[in-house]
């Protein structure tokens, strides 16, 4: 579906009767910003997976390099700005009784686009965790001052204060994000491959409680069996277009 005059009305109808609606980002909703995505072909660093050095074993085998690599990404990230969509979804904000915005993603776009209270559920990569006191420290030095950065407090080594691959999530964060999606009427997925989970299990706790799924991305993904729509295209364009097209409905 391409065509915002193509929504059925139901949707609009739902939407404005809603209570709690839910956003759910993934690294697709950062792609039109600059922000390279996971799976996508600029996935790739130094021939490593994403998924090779966002894990604790690589850390603790080569802090140097899993530092290296954040580094080279918070370069990359810090002078790019919120995209319409990012926007979109920051008035989403204001158009229901309820709204919450989880994100996968670590860029902190979402707060710069607007969003006030982003569930950053992956954390984010502009904060260090000591690994010593476990204290989370704000760091926005671009190139870092040194690798590895060190606890100011105490001297020991931070690392990025991110969920890494098999390592769980805050208990807190998992509870807000599991009652947010039961407690969901509409539940957006904006530019996620709905692969990594427990972030891709959101979508179908909602949709088991008869909220309705919308699905904002280039292309189907894993979820696509599920929603009861999917807008097409990408979501800088998609998200700003279907909010007028509500606004006006
Ligand atoms: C957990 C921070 C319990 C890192 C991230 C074996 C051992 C241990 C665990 C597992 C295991 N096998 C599986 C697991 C579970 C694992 C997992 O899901 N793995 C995947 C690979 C299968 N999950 C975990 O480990 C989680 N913890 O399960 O704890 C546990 C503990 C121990 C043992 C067992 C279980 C922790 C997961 C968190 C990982 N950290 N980020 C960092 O950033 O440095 S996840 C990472 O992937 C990013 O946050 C990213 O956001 C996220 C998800 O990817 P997407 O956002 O979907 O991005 P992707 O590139 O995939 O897709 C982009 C999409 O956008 C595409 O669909 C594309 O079409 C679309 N798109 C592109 N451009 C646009 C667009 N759409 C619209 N507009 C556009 N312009």
């Amino acid at each position: 579906m391409d065509n915002f005059s193509d929504i059925p009305g139901e949707i609009f109808d739902k939407l404005q009767a809603a209570n709690q609606v839910v956003v759910l980002t993934g690294a697709g909703v950062s792609a039109e910003s600059g922000v390279p995505t996971f799976r996508g072909s600029e996935g790739l660093w130094r021939n490593f997976k994403a998924e090779d050095l966002a894990t604790l074993d690589a850390f603790i085998k080569d802090p140097s390099l899993v530092w290296e690599w954040y580094n080279m990404r918070r370069e990359t990230i810090a002078p790019l700005n919120p995209n319409p969509g990012h926007l979109a979804i920051a008035e989403m904000e204001h158009l229901f009784p309820q709204f919450t915005l989880i994100t996968q993603n670590v860029d902190g776009l979402h707060k710069l686009g607007g969003s006030t209270n982003p569930v950053e559920m992956h954390g984010n990569i502009w904060k260090t965790r000591c690994i010593a006191e476990g204290t989370v420290f704000e760091n926005r030095d671009t190139p870092l001052k040194e690798i590895p950065p060190h606890c100011p407090d105490c001297g020991e080594m931070v690392r990025p204060h991110i969920v890494w691959f098999g390592e769980s999530l805050d208990t807190i964060v998992l509870s807000c994000v599991f009652d947010a999606a039961k407690r969901a009427d509409i539940f957006f997925v904006v530019g996620s491959s709905s692969i990594v989970q427990p972030a891709a299990s959101l979508a179908h706790l909602a949709k088991s409680n008869d909220a309705m799924i919308l699905e904002f991305n280039l292309e189907p993904t894993m979820d696509s069996d599920i929603v009861h729509s999917s807008v097409l295209g990408p979501s800088g364009e998609t998200l700003p277009k279907f909010l007028e097209s509500f606004k006006s409905h």
